[in-house]
């Protein structure tokens, strides 16, 4: 007999026979004749019955059905019966199953840690003493396949799988090819950021702190376009709301034909799409996440405002920051960036261009204008950094003498320098933490709701 889902049952279904596969959600028990189970398949819930009143069922099947765990897992066998007033607990409110025959397909053992009704409430509900307890992210995150079986984490690791889809996508069709490269390295990959060392076999490796020099590679070896959907490690003690030591990195990296503009314009292309695919396509599971994690509607504006770091400072300044701190924008100065924007512009998303030299990685272009800046920028949402990018120097020996002044030996990293040596074209790209979008459109205010199995300086488990 072939299964059915209970998301395409309704009233139309009044009198069939069904096979179900689902999860106990929740059971009551009423009298000793008859027990009511909240049925679920991963974000849909249907209300069935058992009762003594069915010539197949006896009162020790009722006492059995009653007794089984929640989040065990049955198979039922029953009638499609409509219901005389609506399910307000189930997602299929107008139908019943009144259940005839009954089997335990997998048990659960012990306790659950939390129920899924109180995983599920809104983070502003008020608690209630003896009513419910809040689940906190800790808790969560221990038991945190419990956890993810939630209509809202459903949603939420839906929309992460979106975003790196429409990323592909949109990068596909624009002429560019997927790369993967080493996470062994031999050596650090990114400067600035710290890096884990591991053993390999008599000596060490290094875990990659991005693709950097890789893609740049692939550009010196001429695939033009490329892009990367992968793990980026971080060694840093950051226990902040936006900080993993493990964080999916979706990277890319293409020649300039006249402009670093080129890039800049593409990568704004690129989010623009994402949000708009995430509003047309994912809006119901954009809903649900809305009502666990109330927030303001993603806005973003046709025509995409670019700040250049000066005004952004000079914002900050106007507002009452002493432009003395300003040297590099704080997180916290950051969000104040981001709700002073809002507040002018209506917009939730912004560039900021043209970072001064002293704040980039050694391998950035600086502005052929003026050398104290550079050829860079860095994507925001709800006044959160999610990209950093920039044109990169393609000519060997001026390549040595930015690494020199900013305390890299060259000699240390020969390999990436000879790739330059040998031509390799203008080029730019950027780096986006999959982990921060998916967080700030959907403001879960913790980036770790937006990892799997998130990992950090306190977390290596599950
Ligand atoms: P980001 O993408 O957030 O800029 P990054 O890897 O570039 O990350 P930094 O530029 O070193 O990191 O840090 C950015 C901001 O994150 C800092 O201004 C600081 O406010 C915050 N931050 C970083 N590390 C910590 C920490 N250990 N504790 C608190 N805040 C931190
Ligand atoms: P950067 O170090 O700024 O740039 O990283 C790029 C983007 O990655 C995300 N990110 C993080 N996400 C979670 N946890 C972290 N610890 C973390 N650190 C960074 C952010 C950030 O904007 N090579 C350059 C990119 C380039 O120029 O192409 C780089 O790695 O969203």
């Amino acid at each position: 007999r072939k299964r059915t889902d209970i998301a395409t049952l309704s009233a139309k279904n009044d009198s069939e026979h069904v096979l179900i596969r689902a999860r106990i959600q929740t059971s009551r028990l009423q009298g000793n004749r008859m027990v009511f189970l909240n049925l679920r398949q991963r974000t849909d819930t249907i209300q069935a019955m058992l009762a003594v009143t069915d010539k197949q069922v006896s009162k020790q099947m009722v006492k059995w059905a009653a007794g089984l765990s929640d989040e065990s897992i049955v198979i039922i066998f029953g009638i499609v019966v409509k219901s005389p007033e609506q399910i307000k607990s189930c997602s299929v409110d107008d139908v019943e199953i009144h259940v005839s025959e009954l089997w335990l397909v997998a048990g659960v053992e012990g306790r659950l840690p939390f129920s899924l009704e109180d995983a599920s409430r809104s983070e502003n509900a008020p608690e209630v003493e003896g009513q419910f307890s809040r689940v906190l992210l800790d808790t969560r995150l221990n038991n945190r396949i419990i956890d993810l079986r939630t209509q809202t984490n459903q949603a939420i690791f839906k929309l992460q799988h979106a975003i790196g889809d429409l990323f592909r996508e949109y990068l596909n069709n624009n002429g560019f090819t997927e790369i993967h490269s080493p996470k062994l390295q031999g050596a650090a990959t990114e400067s600035g950021a710290s890096v884990f060392k591991v053993g390999y076999f008599k000596g060490n490796a290094f875990l990659a702190q991005s693709p950097q020099l890789a893609k740049q590679m692939a550009i010196a070896a001429d695939f033009e376009r490329v892009y990367e959907i992968g793990p980026v490690f971080r060694a840093e003690d950051s226990n902040t709301h936006r900080h993993l030591t493990e964080f999916i990195g979706l990277d890319l990296e293409m020649t300039i034909e006249e402009h670093y503009h080129e890039v800049k314009e593409l990568l704004d292309g690129m989010f623009k799409t994402i949000f708009k695919g995430l509003k047309e396509s994912y809006a119901k599971e954009i809903a649900v996440v809305g009502k666990q994690f109330e927030a303001e509607e993603f806005k973003w504006r046709e025509e995409t405002l670019t700040l250049t770091f000066k005004e952004a400072v000079d914002l900050l300044v106007e507002d009452g920051v002493e432009r003395e701190v300003l040297d590099d924008i704080n997180t916290e100065n950051e969000k104040r960036l981001g709700r002073l924007v809002k507040a002018k512009y209506d917009t939730d998303y912004f560039i900021i261009d043209k970072f001064p030299l002293e704040l980039r990685p050694f391998y950035t272009m600086p502005d052929p204008n003026d050398p104290t800046l550079t050829n860079s920028y860095d994507f925001f949402m709800r006044g959160e950094e999610i990209l950093s990018g920039a044109q990169r120097i393609h000519d060997p020996e001026f390549l040595c003498q930015q690494m020199r002044a900013k305390g890299v030996d060259p000699e240390s990293m020969k390999g990436y320098i000879d790739g330059f040596r040998m031509g390799c074209p203008p080029h730019g790209g950027g780096g986006i933490g999959l982990e921060r979008v998916l967080m700030l459109f959907l403001k879960l205010n913790n980036i770790r709701r937006a990892s799997l199995f998130p990992r950090d300086p306190k977390r290596l488990e599950p």
